[in-house]
Order: structure tokens, then C-alpha cells, then sequence
């Protein structure tokens, strides 16, 4: 147990370090029957997102990872086989398993190609998915790239005009090099929300805001397990549900994988994560940028600090000041969490 900053004892938190939250995921995914290469690419993740205070895509996903395995939907060690369908094409079947693993064998190539041809696109098919993309796109922005990744999820969100779930919850997610440390990222759900905000505000008993979600009648609902049971609803009304639509297709059937409307029905009720393909794609922009690189970066920053300058806040702001306080403090975890994290079968315990 340890003292919330400001000195009070608070028995509802547990504060952890980076390296004690990746031990903890790293142990829970391994005693559970993760193969060592796929409990690290999941534990690193994971640890990322806590480490950024995404909660909906930090420790709480170890709760799903196992649930997953334990209803024996997800393969626990199938390692990804990798093809060359074409110089700028990169494909990686993740063989049922997480795709993490299919994403860290497929990065060297997509950015080799990308380098290469100006664009590359790497697929990853047949891959559990339950993780926020951001750290897919910032490792894309590292080498210098422009990076875009996309995934469809189950069918959880009715249409833009509907009451009938169609749509995964989408997420679209989008990084910018930079100078200096940080990329411009987004990512989001093409959804109101990730589905694991509404299921964090039913574990704790919040209610969620109108427009979220309707209920199984189609009514407007603020209780989170009923819009959980009814439709999630996409943002932006028809524009958001023709970007998830488009995430649909071209993380779907464009790269031969699944729909979220298949990918739902395959999980048959069990509640697994879903199964499906994920679309990411690498330009250059030394060789897209008509050798003009200083200007075309210059301009880019000239826009983003046009942006900034007015105090509007850019996307991952927040994201990138938690990830420096999380380094120096450590990240607090709820009790009931960290309680339940830990009798998945981890021996680590701390309080
Ligand atoms: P949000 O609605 O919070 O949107 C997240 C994005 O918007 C972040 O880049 C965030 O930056 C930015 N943002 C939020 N508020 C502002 C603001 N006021 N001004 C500027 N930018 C802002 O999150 P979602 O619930 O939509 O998604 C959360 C995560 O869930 C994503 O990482 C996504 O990848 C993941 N997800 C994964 C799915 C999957 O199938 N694998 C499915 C759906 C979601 P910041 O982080 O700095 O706040
Ligand atoms: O939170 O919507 C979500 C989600 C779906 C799959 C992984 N995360």
C-alpha cells in the first residue's frame, strides 16, 4: 500500500511502477498459458497504456486476454507467418493468435517498403484484437513516416439513422513526425466511445452521457449496461458512420478478413475479443514530398503550432504529459482492479 501524493493513505488505489506493472501483465499472461513472445508483445501494450492513463486499453485488458484464452477462442503461441504479396506489401497472418506479435514481425518490413516505394501497406489477418493503435502509428512516426492503421471490432454500433448494431466500435488512428520527441497522433473509436469506457463507467456504477448509446428498444440510455445491451452510437452522426464503414471495408474485405458483423457471430455469444484483420499503411514524405522536405516540414509545423498557439489542444497532449508524470510517480490502479488482475493467477502481490 502506498501514500496517494499529498500524504493521505488511500486503501482504493495501488500505486505500481512501469517496470512493476509490466512484471505484473508479463506474469498474469504467462501463468495463464501465453507463450513467452506473445505475453511480452501484450504486457508491452498494456504497460503503454497505463503508462499514458488509457484506461480503457491499460491493466483492465488483462481481464479480457484471459477470459479470451480461458473460452479457448484466441491461440495462446501461434507464431505470425509473414508474406511478400508485392514490393509494397507486407501480409502477416497472426494464425488466430493476439496481433501484437503479427504487428511487431510486420513494422521492419512496412517501413522498409515504405522507405522503398513511398508507400507501403502492411495487413495483418486473423488476429484477436483488443489494443489502442496509438502505439502502432508513434512507432511508425519514429522512422520518419506518416503512419495510419485501422480495425474493425464486433458489431456493436448502429448506423448513423439506425437502432440495429452493425459496426465495431473502429478505431482510426493516425501519426505525423515531428521534431522533437512527440508525433502528432490521433486515435480514436469512429464509435461516441471505446466500448471498454462504457464497460469501466458499468464497473464503477456511473452513469454514461446521453448519446452514447440506446437501449435494446432504441431508446436513448444514460444506464451503461443497457446501452451495452442495446447499440453503441458512432460520433459525428452520418460522418462517423461512414468512416466506420469505410474502416469495415478496407480493414475487412479489401485485405480478406472479416466484417465486425462476422467477426460478432463467430465469437457466439462467449464474449471473447474480436477476430478480424487490421489495415495500417506507411507514406514517406521524402519521397512523397517532391524534395522539398525542410519547407514541407516546416509547414506542417507552422499549421500544428497555429493550432496550439490559440490554445486548442492538440490530440496525445494529454496522453504524452501522463507518460512523462507516470515515469517519474508510477501509475495508480484501482484496488478492486489490481485485485481482481491479480487473481488471474499472478503470485504478485503488493499491500
Ligand atoms: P477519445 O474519445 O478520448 O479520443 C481519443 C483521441 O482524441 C486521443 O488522440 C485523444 O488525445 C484525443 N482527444 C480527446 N479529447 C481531446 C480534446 N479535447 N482535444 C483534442 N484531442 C482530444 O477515445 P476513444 O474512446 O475514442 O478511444 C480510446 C482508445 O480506444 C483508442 O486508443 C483506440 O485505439 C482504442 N480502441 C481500440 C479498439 C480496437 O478494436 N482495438 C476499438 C475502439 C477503441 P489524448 O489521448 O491526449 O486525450
Ligand atoms: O474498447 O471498443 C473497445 C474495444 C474493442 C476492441 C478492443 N477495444
Amino acid at each position: 500500500m502506498q501514500c496517494k501524493p499529498g500524504g493521505n493513505v488511500n486503501t482504493d488505489m495501488v500505486n505500481l511502477s512501469i517496470t512493476e506493472v509490466y512484471e505484473l501483465s508479463l506474469d498474469v499472461l504467462s501463468r495463464n498459458g501465453f507463450s513467452t513472445a506473445h505475453a511480452k508483445a501484450i504486457a508491452q501494450t498494456i504497460t503503454a497504456g497505463q503508462r499514458d492513463d488509457c484506461q480503457s486499453h491499460g491493466m483492465y485488458r488483462l481481464l479480457a486476454c484471459v477470459r479470451t484464452l480461458q473460452s479457448g477462442l484466441v491461440d495462446p503461441e501461434a507464431l505470425p507467418i509473414v508474406t511478400h504479396p508485392t514490393a509494397a506489401v507486407v501480409q502477416v497472418d497472426a494464425q488466430r493468435a493476439y496481433s501484437l506479435l503479427a504487428f511487431q514481425e510486420g513494422l521492419p518490413h512496412l517501413v522498409d517498403k515504405a522507405k522503398r516505394n513511398g508507400v507501403a501497406v502492411l495487413a495483418i489477418n486473423n488476429c484477436f484484437h483488443f489494443s489502442a493503435l496509438w502505439p502502432e502509428v508513434e512507432a511508425i512516426a519514429q522512422h520518419g513516416l506518416a503512419g495510419l492503421a485501422m480495425t474493425p471490432s464486433h458489431s456493436w454500433v448502429a448506423p448513423a439513422g439506425g437502432t440495429r448494431p452493425v459496426f465495431g466500435t473502429n478505431p482510426l488512428a493516425f501519426a505525423w513526425p515531428r521534431p522533437g520527441p512527440y508525433p502528432y497522433v490521433f486515435d480514436f473509436a469512429t464509435s461516441m466511445v471505446a466500448r471498454g469506457e462504457i464497460e469501466l463507467h458499468r464497473r464503477t456504477g456511473r452513469a454514461i452521457p446521453e448519446g452514447w448509446a440506446i437501449d435494446a428498444q432504441g431508446r436513448p440510455t444514460t444506464d451503461a449496461a443497457a446501452g451495452l445491451a442495446g447499440a453503441m452510437l458512432p460520433f459525428g452522426t452520418y460522418k462517423g458512420s461512414a468512416l466506420s464503414t469505410m474502416i469495415e471495408l478496407l480493414a475487412g474485405p479489401l485485405i480478406g478478413d472479416w466484417t465486425s458483423m462476422q467477426s460478432q457471430a463467430h465469437d457466439a455469444g462467449k464474449g471473447g475479443t474480436p477476430l478480424h484483420g487490421e489495415l495500417v499503411i506507411a507514406l514517406d514524405p521524402n519521397i512523397l514530398g517532391r524534395g522539398l522536405a525542410q519547407a514541407n516540414a516546416d509547414a506542417a509545423e507552422a499549421m500544428l503550432d497555429a493550432i496550439s498557439g490559440q490554445g486548442a489542444r492538440l490530440p496525445s497532449e494529454r496522453r504524452f504529459k501522463a507518460r512523462a508524470k507516470s515515469e517519474q510517480e508510477g501509475v495508480w490502479v484501482g484496488r478492486a482492479l489490481y485485485d481482481e488482475i491479480r487473481s488471474l493467477g499472478s503470485l504478485k502481490t503488493q499491500g
